[in-house]
């Protein structure tokens, strides 16, 4: 495939309702597409980087000037570009995952249109729909959580997550659990907002029964998640310590988690995502998709991604109304009883419809090849 240029995107677009975790709350995003323009036709791709470095170093104004600068300079000089190649060529780059994703699932994206496969059937999936849940952030009481937690349950939603942090947890959780009962899969994320003195404090939520605990504290403090994984009944589940396939079987090895949450953008992209529930497969972890507030294109790909055979457990692969009063990206995902269908198509298999978004483009650069 010969990259005549790629474009790189900004738009904008409010959320439904403010997002709070952990490490702060956010209203709206600012997202960076990658559009690649090949002889074969283009590519879409969504940088997942929010707009400030809190989740992780990553933030969107810093993938685009890595890409701008260090990644699409190596990609461009390709004779000859496939996914692959790229990933190749952006090695030498350390760190920024989420820039070099964002360029991966748009090359991704072309190549597997021009072929006419659907990146689930290229990434190895065998389901044409996958069971969704949704993630609840940190709310101003537990009156507003439980009317919130109800509201997706009208919905369908198959499972709830709670954002928590010191301060919101065994009352919130004890609560959700209470008031819709036992069957109710549930299950927490802390966002890295726990220290070594919490571990009693996070051990009093084995009382609740939940699926897991997602990553209680820093994603550098291996240690702490294998005395917590040691000591508690509830699962430890990682995600922003797994940054590569590599991390995830260390992880795996030193009994800091029994779960993964894959995210393509934390790990690099969706080659290393693969590679994650391969191995997460074979050591028998089980693995599920996480989401980083994704519009239709970042989404598309996470849904294929938790078509996979060992993403055994729910996603926080929402519907796009859980987010946007309207995706003006792609076509919407919407809910059909707690699940959302696999896309068929070719690549992606999501069509970006350009006069809508033009009506959310905040900025353009073209970065032609040669
Ligand atoms: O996409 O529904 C979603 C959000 C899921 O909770 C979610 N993501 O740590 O798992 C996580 C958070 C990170 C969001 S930061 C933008
Ligand atoms: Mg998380």
């Amino acid at each position: 495939m010969r990259l005549r240029g790629v474009e790189l995107r900004r738009v904008r677009m409010p959320l439904v309702g403010r997002f709070e975790t952990s490490f702060g709350a956010e209203d709206d995003r600012d997202v960076l597409l990658v559009r690649v323009d090949t002889d074969d036709g283009d590519g879409w791709g969504e940088c997942v980087a929010p707009n400030d470095p809190l989740y992780s170093a990553e933030y969107a104004d810093g993938a685009q000037l890595v890409l701008e600068r260090h990644l699409l300079p190596r990609v461009l000089a390709l004779p000859d570009v496939t996914a692959e190649a790229a990933v190749a060529a952006m090695d030498e780059v350390k760190g920024h995952p989420m820039a070099k994703a964002a360029l991966e699932m748009a090359l991704l994206d072309a190549e597997l249109r021009a072929r006419g496969i659907s990146l689930a059937e290229h990434l190895g999936a065998d389901r044409d729909r996958v069971p969704c849940g949704v993630s609840v952030g940190i709310q101003p009481d537990v009156d507003t959580l439980l009317r919130s937690v109800e509201g997706y349950l009208e919905q369908g939603y198959v499972r709830v997550k709670l954002k928590i942090a010191p301060g919101w947890d065994t009352e919130p959780v004890r609560a959700v659990r209470e008031r819709f009962g036992e069957q109710l899969l549930l299950q927490v994320d802390a966002n890295c907002g726990y220290r070594p003195d919490d571990v009693p404090r996070l051990l009093e939520l084995d009382e609740a029964g939940l699926l897991l605990v997602e990553q209680p504290f820093p994603e550098d403090d291996l240690q702490t998640h294998v005395e917590l994984a040691r000591r508690a009944r509830t699962p430890v589940c990682l995600d922003e310590t797994i940054t590569s396939a590599s991390v995830a079987r260390h992880a795996i090895a030193v009994g800091a988690c029994s779960i993964i949450n894959i995210k393509s953008g934390r790990v690099g992209g969706l080659l290393e995502s693969r590679r994650i529930h391969d191995l997460c497969a074979e050591a028998g972890v089980p693995v599920w998709c996480g989401g980083m507030l994704e519009t239709g294109i970042g989404r598309a790909a996470n849904v294929a991604l938790a078509a996979l055979p060992n993403c055994t457990l729910p996603g926080d692969t929402s519907a796009s109304s859980r987010y946007w009063e309207r995706d003006l990206i792609t076509e919407p995902f919407e809910l059909q009883d707690g699940m959302l269908p696999v896309p068929t198509g070719g690549g992606l298999g999501v069509e970006v419809d350009a006069e809508r978004l033009a009506e959310v483009t905040t900025a353009t650069t073209w970065c032609p090849a040669g």
